[in-house]
């Protein structure tokens, strides 16, 4: 009897929660009042009914259009509006949040209260591929307001570069659900139990390897990108010579693999599991990029640094550019660091073919 009792603990052995890995990192810091860790839990609720929604989507006529278009032009689908609508009374009801920017809305919503914080979210990224069960995700960054109890909150609060934002995640609606989040302290992959509804650590402090395999990038554009991107387009798929890295060490070993969703959740995931680079630049019909910069290239840029990769527009850090507007848009490049290396050492001429 005695002899069975430690293979029965073995086998009850519970994983850290994302509650437990929220309420550790608030134990940790001075002075915290549980704020932070509330506007957490309430996103984490969001996410788990948006969840909920997306895997019952084609027996819960949520497929298809609305008939709405949103602040892009885009067709709104319904299973946008939903999680839009989830996530802004989620966050409401919190009480944390001065500030909302969704890409579902033309304008910031600023509470009537001095919420503390600044949430920025695309609540369901990738949507064109919802009616071909495609993976897709959400993604959001937290920032603090500057003077909360001074000062009615603002679009001036959320118009901050990247380097300033407190937390960052992004769920995958995939063959099972991820969570991936950072509060600054490197970068953590949670996936749900769908039984319990809770989501365990999984991956715990993700690190991008130094270097990849693969390349993703949309390649019906090469015509319309600029030369020095066609040309690192062409160095990645070259069998021979792919020459050496940034620091002169051992050479790329070119050609990459391509892979490629077209949803930006799954190709980040992608590549920041297995390394690699991630690339949508600039074009002639895109002048500006085609990603936003606030609710999609900065949170990604957060966790890629956060687990040792990069991110940059081409040649810049994403997390210093300076917003001017709510939906402004950026070039994208994120991975591994020698690739993104590689991939500014083209933009800037200081690498040829
Ligand atoms: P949708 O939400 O309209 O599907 O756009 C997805 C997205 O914003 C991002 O998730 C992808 O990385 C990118 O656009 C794909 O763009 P292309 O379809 O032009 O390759």
């Amino acid at each position: 009897m005695s002899e069975s009792i430690p293979s029965i603990r073995a086998a009850a052995v519970v994983g850290t929660t994302l509650r437990e890995h929220v309420l550790h990192g608030m134990h940790a810091a001075i002075g915290a009042t549980g704020e932070f860790t509330s506007l957490l839990n309430h996103i984490s609720l969001a996410i788990r009914i948006i969840n909920s929604r997306v895997r019952s989507a084609g027996l819960a006529d949520l497929l298809g259009y609305t008939g709405e278009t949103n602040v892009q032009g885009e067709e709104v689908q319904k299973l946008d509006s939903f999680s839009n609508e989830v996530l802004i009374n989620v966050l409401e009801r919190s009480g944390h949040c001065g500030v909302m920017g969704s890409e579902e809305l033309e304008d910031a919503i600023c509470a009537d209260h001095h919420g503390k914080y600044v949430v920025l979210f695309d609540p369901l990224d990738g949507s064109s591929n919802i009616d071909t069960n495609v993976g897709i995700g959400t993604i959001f960054s937290i920032l603090r307001r500057n003077e909360p109890k001074l000062e009615r909150p603002s679009l001036a609060d959320a118009l901050r570069p990247g380097r300033e934002i407190v937390a960052a995640g992004y769920v995958l609606y995939g063959p099972s659900t991820v969570f991936v989040m950072s509060t600054g302290h490197g970068a953590h992959g949670f996936t749900l139990d769908p039984s319990i509804g809770e989501f365990f650590l999984s991956n715990p402090d993700i690190r991008v390897p130094t270097r990849g395999t693969c390349f993703s990038t949309n390649e019906g554009n090469f015509s319309r990108w600029a030369p020095e991107i066609q040309n690192w387009s062409r160095w990645i798929k070259a069998v021979k010579p792919a020459g050496t890295n940034p620091d002169g060490s051992e050479p790329f070993k070119t050609p990459y693999g391509s892979r490629y969703v077209g949803s930006l959740v799954a190709d980040a995931h992608r590549t920041l599991m297995k390394g690699g680079i991630f690339a949508y630049p600039a074009d002639t019909k895109s002048p500006s990029g085609k990603l936003r910069l606030l609710y999609e290239a900065n949170p990604m840029a957060f966790l890629f640094e956060q687990a040792g990769g990069s991110a940059v527009n081409g040649k810049d850090r994403i997390l210093d550019i300076v917003p001017t507007t709510l939906h402004q848009r950026t070039p994208l490049v994120l991975g591994s660091k020698d690739d993104v290396e590689a991939y500014r050492q083209f933009v800037t001429g200081e690498r040829t073919l």
